[in-house]
């Protein structure tokens, strides 16, 4: 039997600066001794492993501890039986002293072509070998097993590489295919258009796992199965992610293809709250995430040791003269700190005023007025917002200061004012309208 782990996206140094800054790290370590534990020969990284093509180096630190957890346990199971378009040279042979990695780049880690990414640095350092339209054949105790891999690429052009590629099942040869792309409906974001579907990867492989998406999912094509083993950090705080456990695969092979799915207990609870307001006042929408809050913390807990987060998606209508920018998500953060990591998402909040508002704009710029007339439209409309009583000729003082008739405006100006304050000429002065 062989026992493969596919771990994914791991995204070291993700919330780098934040409370939740060792949280990829703490996931990661996890992951990797678990899969020793439980007895991996072999381990699969489809991608992702870095946050940041150009990591820093505190980031490098951490990750190498990690990354040398499998280089340091007893394997030697595995050995390298030959590769396709992959210079043997480039496979240093400290990865088959221990359990040896098999890794992708994955999008954050892509660099343009002739400048070295994380993962190829890694390979330098004989921690992983790294695939890109390419193969390795491995010598293991159920016979050959041939990992052929193809890292990021955008996903236009994802379709055409793959084709161009057209990797082939190696004959006498267990085949696994590795990839990092969004595969028709199983996507990274819903804004995301992939040019793969599931039904283009090629067949005659035993197994395909593909990294990039961050929850994971299991499927089948030609009649193989499909594996998605999602990230091992929470990252989008998609609702789907408060449902699914974070982890990673460990596949056993035998003949067949069995697999399961191991959950991490070091990731941070999760929740996810939607609420559609209608005309709320901002202090009832702070006690209502208080309120939530507070409820959320009573409940049993998965992780006890790390504050949970809970992402709050607010939508809905504000009340008439509420501004969103006057609801102080970061006030609430404070007020839970160390009890709860606060996302409160607040874009989908809309006061009717405020919406009114960009739709005049916008009719105005439709028009094609000059920007005069824009700027009077504009004038008339702000003054009878606030109720404004025809005191002065908006129009015709407005008129007046665009033609430089500076004094002019300011007579008509100063007439209104005479008016509004009482003030009657010397001489013509009487007793009671003095009195103010
Ligand atoms: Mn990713």
């Amino acid at each position: 039997m062989l026992k493969i782990a596919a771990i994914s996206d791991l995204h070291l140094g993700a919330k780098w600066g934040t409370e939740r800054e060792e949280d990829s790290f703490d996931q990661a370590r996890e992951a990797f001794e678990r899969a020793i534990q439980l007895g991996a020969q072999l381990i699969l990284v489809p991608g992702d492993i870095f946050e940041f093509r150009i990591p820093r180096q505190e980031m490098w630190a951490k990750a190498m501890r990690i990354l040398s957890l499998p280089l340091a346990t007893d394997g030697g199971e595995v050995k390298l039986a030959g590769t396709i378009d992959k210079k043997p040279d480039d496979i240093s042979p400290l990865v088959f002293r221990g359990i040896p990695v098999i890794a992708l780049h994955g999008n954050h880690e892509r660099r343009s072509a002739g400048l070295v990414n994380p993962i190829q640095a890694l390979e330098s350092a004989g921690l992983l070998i790294h695939l890109h339209h390419n193969a390795v054949i491995l010598e293991t105790p159920i016979g050959r097993v041939a990992i052929h891999g193809m890292s990021n690429v955008p996903e236009r052009y994802a379709r055409d590489v793959l084709n161009t590629w057209n990797p082939k099942p190696v004959s006498d040869s267990i085949n696994i295919l590795m990839l990092h792309q969004s595969l028709g409906s199983y996507r990274f974001s819903e804004e995301e258009r992939p040019t793969i579907d599931v039904a283009d990867l090629p067949p005659g492989f035993d197994l395909y796992v593909c990294g990039h998406m961050h929850y994971h999912a299991e499927s089948s094509i030609h009649g193989r199965p499909l594996l998605f083993p999602g990230s091992t950090i929470r990252t989008q705080l998609l609702p789907i992610e408060s449902k699914l456990a974070k982890g990673f695969y460990l596949i056993k092979m035998n003949g067949g293809v069995s697999y399961e799915f191991v959950e991490l207990r070091s990731p941070r609870d999760f929740y996810y709250e939607e609420k559609s307001f209608n005309g709320v006042e901002i202090p009832e929408i702070y006690d209502w995430i208080r309120s939530r809050t507070r409820d959320l913390l009573k409940k049993p807990r998965r992780n006890p040791a790390k504050a949970p987060i809970i992402r709050f998606r607010l939508r809905g209508t504000l009340a008439k003269r509420a501004s969103r920018s006057e609801l102080d998500t970061r006030m609430l953060e404070e007020e839970f700190q160390g009890k709860a990591i606060l996302s409160i998402s607040k874009g989908e909040l809309t006061s009717p005023g405020l919406e009114a508002k960009i739709k005049f704009l916008r009719d105005l710029r439709g028009q094609q007025m000059s920007l005069e007339d824009m700027a009077m439209e504009l004038l008339d409309s702000n003054l009878a917002e606030i109720g404004y009583e025809q005191l002065f000729d908006a129009r015709a003082i407005y008129g007046l200061l665009t033609e430089n008739k500076i004094d002019d405006a300011m007579s008509v100006v100063v007439e209104i004012v005479k008016k509004l304050s009482g003030y009657v000429p010397e001489g013509k002065e009487n007793d009671n309208s003095r009195e103010a």
